[in-house]
C-alpha cells in the first residue's frame, strides 16, 4: 500500500484521540503501542477482506496448517513491514518525537508456542501469504503462553504469561463461525429410512469453540491470509444445570500451553485440547466448503489439511466422521478424501516425544472418534497382514499395546509424510517410521525447515540489511537468494571491515540490552558466542558448559586467549528436573567466572532469562559464534542455525539436522564441524560399548573439568553438580558429552585463532550470510505447496536446493 509520512501523521493523531480523547504527547508507549495496532489494523481490513472474496471466487485450493503450536512474535513491525509503509510510518514517528522502537516494545510477544516447531509454523503462515499462496492457520487461543522464566538465586522459576492482559489488538472475534465440539458420553448408531447410518450422541459434554482470527500480511503483495484460534467456551444456551464447575472445565481447555519441548505428557487435558482445535478446524473448514458446494465430491481438490507433528493427527478421524455421519459418504469414498486432504510433519525422533494415547482414556473421551480408529485399525491391519505379516502390522497398527499410537495414525492416513531435515527423514525411513515406509515408500520426502529473512535480517538487523542494500542493491528484500550476489566481494577489504563493524555496532547494542535487563556488563570487543534453544540434555548445552569450565582452568593456569562472552538463552519444561540443574550451574559458572579477576579478563558468561522470539531479533545479530552442538541423530533440523548463520554467524556444529545442510551451503572452510556422527553413534548402540568413564580416565582435562562439579570449586551449587557427574559417569552419559569433548574444544581453539584475523572471519561471514537465502520459509512452502499440498506455487522462484531424503 502507498502512505505518506503527513497521512500517516494525520490518522495516527486522529486514531490516537479517537481512542483516549487526548493528545499524543499524553499517552504512554502501552497506549501509543495500542492506536498504531488498531491503525495499522485498519490498513489491513481491506485486503484481508479481498483476499477472502478472491479465494472464494476463484475457487482457489486453500491450505490449512493445523498446529497445536504458533510463535508469531511481535506483529506490529512486521506487519508495517508486509505492508511496505514501515518506513513512512518511523518516519512520521520521529517527526512527532517519538520513539518507533519503544512503542514496538510495547506489544506483548504472543508466547503461544515452545520453540522450532511452533515458530516453524509462524514462518509458514508469513512465507505463505507472502509467496501468494491460500494459506491458513488452525489452532489454539491459549489464555495464558509459555510461561515466563525468571531466574532466583540461579534457579529457574515459572511466572504465568498473561499476554492478552491488555488486549491482543490483531485478533477478531468470529463469534458467528462458532462451532459444537462434543467429548464424553456414548454414541447410539440407528439406520435411518433413507438408509444412512443415524449417529446419535447420548450425554456428551458440548464445548463451544470460538474462533479469533489473526490477520496474517503477505510482503509487499497485497495478500492477507488467516490465522484461526480457537477459544473453549460454554454453550450458549446451557441451561440452568450448567454449573459453575462444568463452566470452569470448559474454560481450561484454551487456558494454558503445555510447557513440554519435544515430550508428551499423556495428559487428559491435552487430549482434550488436541481434539477440541482440530474438529473446530475441521468443522468449520467442511461448513465454509458447504457454503458453495452441494455434495464433498470435490474436497480434495480445494482443501489441503496439514497435520504439523502428530497433536492434530485426529483431523483423519474427525474428517472421516464429519464426511460420514454429517454429510453421509460412504467409508471408501470418505478415506479416498481423506487420505488425499491429509499431509503429516514428522518433527522429532525422539522417542518420549512420539504421542500415545491409553485406549481407556481416548474412547472415554471421544467414543465416536475411538470407533472411527478401530475401523481403520481394523481395515488396515486386514489389508497388510497378508502381505507383511501379523508381526509387523501388530507394530505398527495404529491401535496397539492398550494404546492409539498416533505417529502411525497420522502416517496411514496421510498420503504424504515428510521429516524436516535430510537425515532426519532418512532416519525416520530407517528407525522411527520404518515398517510404514515398507507398506508406504512413496509418502515418504524430505522437506528441509525454513525461516523468514524479513523478521530475522529486515527487522532484526537493520544495520546489516543497510549495509547489503548499498552493497547489493535491493532485490534480497523480495528474494533472498539475490543475497549471492555477496560472493563478489570477498575480496572486497572495505566492505570485510564494513562487515565486521556492523557486527561491532549489534554487539554494542546488544550489550546495552544486557546491561538494562540483567545489569551485567559485557565487553563488547569480546567473541560473542550464543548458544538459544530450548534447554534439553540432547541439545547439549552442557557440553558447552564443560567448554568453559575448562577454559576457566586454561585460563587460571596463566593461558591467554582472546575473550569470550557465552551467551544463553533458554528455558527448560518444568517438569524438566536435569534441564533446571544444568541452568542452575550455568548460572553459578557465571558467577564465579564474573567474580574472579584472573579469569574475567578473558571469558564471561551470560544467562538471559526468559528467551523467546523478540529476545532473539536482539541476540542473533550480535553473534558472532553460533553453537549447535546437539548428538548427532538426535535434533530433527533446527532452525537457529539457519538464522544465525544469516546474520553471519559461524557456526560451530556436529553432523546433525540441518546442520549438515548449512555445510553443503557454506563449504567445509566456512563453518566448524566437530564430533561423532550419526553413523558413529549408532555404531556404539548396535555394540553397546560405550563407556563414558574411558574418555573421562584417558583425558585429564575432562577429567578436571567433571571433579568440578563435585569438588565444591563452584561456589553454590550443591546436589545439582553431583546429579550431572552421575548422569555422565555413572548412568554412561546418554548423549555422548564426554566422546566428543575433545573435538569440541579443539574447534574452539581453531576459532579462537580465526578471531585473530579479522579479514578472515569476516570472509567466512559473507559466505553464510550469502548462502542463507536458500534457507528462507518462502521456498519451503513453495515445496510443500507443488509436492505435497498440489497449490500452484508463486513467485520469488525457487532455485529447488533441496534434497530428497
Ligand atoms: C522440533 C525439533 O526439535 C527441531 O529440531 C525442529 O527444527 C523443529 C521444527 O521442525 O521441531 N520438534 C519438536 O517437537 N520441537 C521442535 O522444535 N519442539
Amino acid at each position: 500500500m502507498s502512505l505518506t509520512k503527513e497521512q500517516f501523521i494525520t490518522e495516527f493523531k486522529d486514531m490516537a484521540l479517537k481512542l483516549y480523547a487526548a493528545p499524543i504527547e499524553d499517552l504512554s508507549s502501552q497506549q501509543l503501542y495500542q492506536a498504531l495496532a488498531l491503525l495499522t489494523r485498519s490498513y489491513i481490513a481491506q485486503p484481508w477482506a479481498n483476499t477472502k472474496e478472491r479465494y472464494d471466487e476463484e475457487e482457489t485450493k486453500q491450505v490449512f496448517y493445523f498446529s497445536i503450536e504458533f510463535l508469531p512474535g511481535r506483529l506490529l513491525q512486521s506487519n508495517l513491514l508486509n505492508l511496505g509503509i514501515l518506513d513512512e510510518v518511523e518516519a512520521g514517528l520521529e517527526e512527532l518525537d517519538l520513539h518507533p522502537q519503544k512503542i514496538f516494545a510495547a506489544e506483548a510477544d504472543p508466547g503461544l508456542g515452545n520453540g522450532g516447531l511452533g515458530r516453524l509454523a509462524s514462518a509458514f503462515m508469513d512465507a505463505m501469504a507472502s509467496v501468494g499462496m491460500a494459506g491458513n492457520g488452525n489452532g489454539i487461543r491459549y489464555q495464558y503462553g509459555l510461561f515466563k522464566q525468571a531466574f532466583v538465586n540461579g534457579y529457574q522459576v515459572e511466572l504465568p504469561d498473561d499476554w492478552m492482559r491488555n488486549g491482543f489488538p490483531w485478533e477478531t472475534r468470529k463469534e458467528n463461525r462458532a462451532v459444537t465440539v462434543k467429548f464424553g458420553g456414548w454414541v447410539e448408531l440407528r439406520p435411518s429410512r433413507s438408509g444412512h447410518l443415524r449417529v446419535i450422541y447420548h450425554n456428551t459434554d458440548d464445548v463451544l469453540a470460538v474462533p479469533y482470527d489473526v490477520a496474517m500480511v503477505g510482503y509487499r503483495n497485497g495478500v492477507v491470509n488467516n490465522l484461526r484460534l480457537w477459544s473453549a467456551e460454554a454453550p450458549i444456551n446451557a441451561g440452568p444445570h450448567f454449573t459453575l464447575e462444568q463452566r470452569e472445565r470448559i474454560n481450561q481447555i484454551t487456558q494454558i500451553l503445555y510447557p513440554d519441548d519435544s515430550d508428551n505428557a499423556g495428559k487428559e487435558l491435552r487430549l482434550r485440547q488436541e481434539y477440541f482445535f482440530t474438529s473446530a478446524g475441521i468443522q468449520s473448514i467442511v461448513r465454509h466448503y458447504r457454503r458453495t458446494h452441494n455434495s464433498m465430491a470435490g474436497f480434495a481438490d480445494r482443501v489441503a489439511i496439514h497435520i504439523n507433528d502428530t497433536h492434530p493427527a485426529m483431523a483423519i478421524p474427525e474428517l472421516m466422521r464429519v464426511l460420514m455421519d454429517d454429510e453421509h459418504v460412504g467409508w471408501d469414498e470418505a478415506w479416498r478424501i481423506t487420505l488425499k486432504v491429509m499431509s503429516y510433519t514428522n518433527h522429532t525422533l525422539l522417542s518420549e516425544a512420539l504421542e500415545v494415547w491409553p485406549i481407556d482414556m481416548f474412547s472415554g473421551l471421544l467414543p465416536r472418534i475411538y470407533q472411527i480408529v478401530q475401523e481403520i485399525d481394523r481395515r488396515f491391519r486386514l489389508a497388510f497382514v497378508p502381505q507383511f505379516g501379523q508381526a509387523m502390522i501388530d507394530r505398527i497398527a495404529p491401535l496397539g499395546n492398550g494404546q492409539v499410537r498416533m505417529a502411525y495414525l497420522a502416517t496411514i492416513g496421510s498420503h504424504a509424510v515428510n521429516g524436516v531435515a535430510p537425515l532426519h527423514s532418512e532416519l525416520l525411513k530407517k528407525d522411527v517410521l520404518h515398517d510404514l515406509f515398507q507398506i508406504f515408500p512413496e509418502r515418504f520426502n524430505n522437506k528441509t525447515n525454513g525461516i523468514t529473512p524479513r523478521r530475522w535480517i529486515q527487522i532484526g538487523d537493520r544495520p546489516l540489511a543497510h549495509l547489503l542494500d548499498k552493497k547489493i542493491g535491493t532485490a534480497w528484500r523480495q528474494n533472498p537468494l539475490a543475497l549471492r550476489k555477496l560472493h563478489d566481494y570477498i575480496d572486497d577489504t572495505h566492505f570485510l571491515a564494513d562487515l565486521n563493524a556492523t557486527k561491532a555496532e549489534n554487539k554494542r547494542e546488544l550489550a546495552k540490552y544486557i546491561d538494562q535487563t540483567v545489569h551485567v556488563k559485557v565487553d563488547p570487543d569480546a567473541i560473542f558466542d550464543v548458544q538459544i534453544k530450548r534447554l534439553h540434555a540432547y541439545k547439549r548445552q552442557l557440553l558447552h558448559l564443560l567448554g568453559i569450565l575448562d577454559a576457566y582452568l586454561a585460563i587460571k593456569r596463566g593461558e591467554k586467549r582472546p575473550k569470550r562472552l557465552h551467551i544463553f538463552g533458554a528455558k527448560a519444561a518444568p517438569s524438566y528436573v536435569y534441564a533446571k540443574e544444568i541452568i542452575k550451574v550455568m548460572n553459578a559458572v557465571a558467577d564465579m567466572v564474573d567474580s574472579d579477576p584472573d579469569v574475567s579478563p578473558y571469558l564471561q558468561v551470560v544467562f538471559l532469562p526468559n528467551y523467546g522470539v523478540s529476545m532473539a531479533e536482539k541476540i542473533i545479530p550480535a553473534a558472532d559464534i553460533s553453537e549447535q552442538i546437539s548428538t548427532a541423530g538426535k535434533e530433527a533440523s533446527g532452525t537457529s542455525n539457519m538464522k544465525l548463520m544469516s546474520a553471519g554467524a559461524l557456526t560451530l556444529a556436529t553432523l546433525d539436522g540441518a546442520n549438515i545442510e548449512i555445510k553443503n551451503a557454506v563449504g567445509d572452510d566456512n563453518i566448524e564441524i566437530f564430533g561423532l556422527t550419526e553413523k558413529e553413534i549408532a555404531g556404539y548402540y548396535q555394540r553397546g560399548d560405550y563407556r563414558s568413564r574411558d574418555f573421562y580416565e584417558k583425558d585429564p582435562r575432562l577429567h578436571a573439568v567433571l571433579d568440578m562439579l563435585v569438588n565444591g570449586k563452584i561456589p553454590g551449587i550443591e546436589t545439582e553438580g553431583r546429579d550431572i557427574y552421575n548422569a555422565l559417569l555413572m548412568y554412561n552419559d546418554e548423549y555422548f558429552v564426554l566422546a566428543d569433548f575433545e573435538s569440541y574444544l579443539a574447534a574452539n581453539a581453531r576459532l579462537d585463532k580465526l578471531y585473530q584475523q579479522p579479514e578472515l572471519w569476516a570472509k567466512k561471514a559473507l559466505v553464510n550470510i550469502a548462502e542463507s537465502g536458500r534457507f528462507s520459509a518462502d521456498f519451503t512452502v513453495q515445496r510443500y505447496g507443488r509436492e505435497i499440498w498440489h497449490v500452484v506455487p508463486q513467485t520469488p522462484e525457487d532455485d529447488g536446493t533441496d534434497t530428497e531424503g
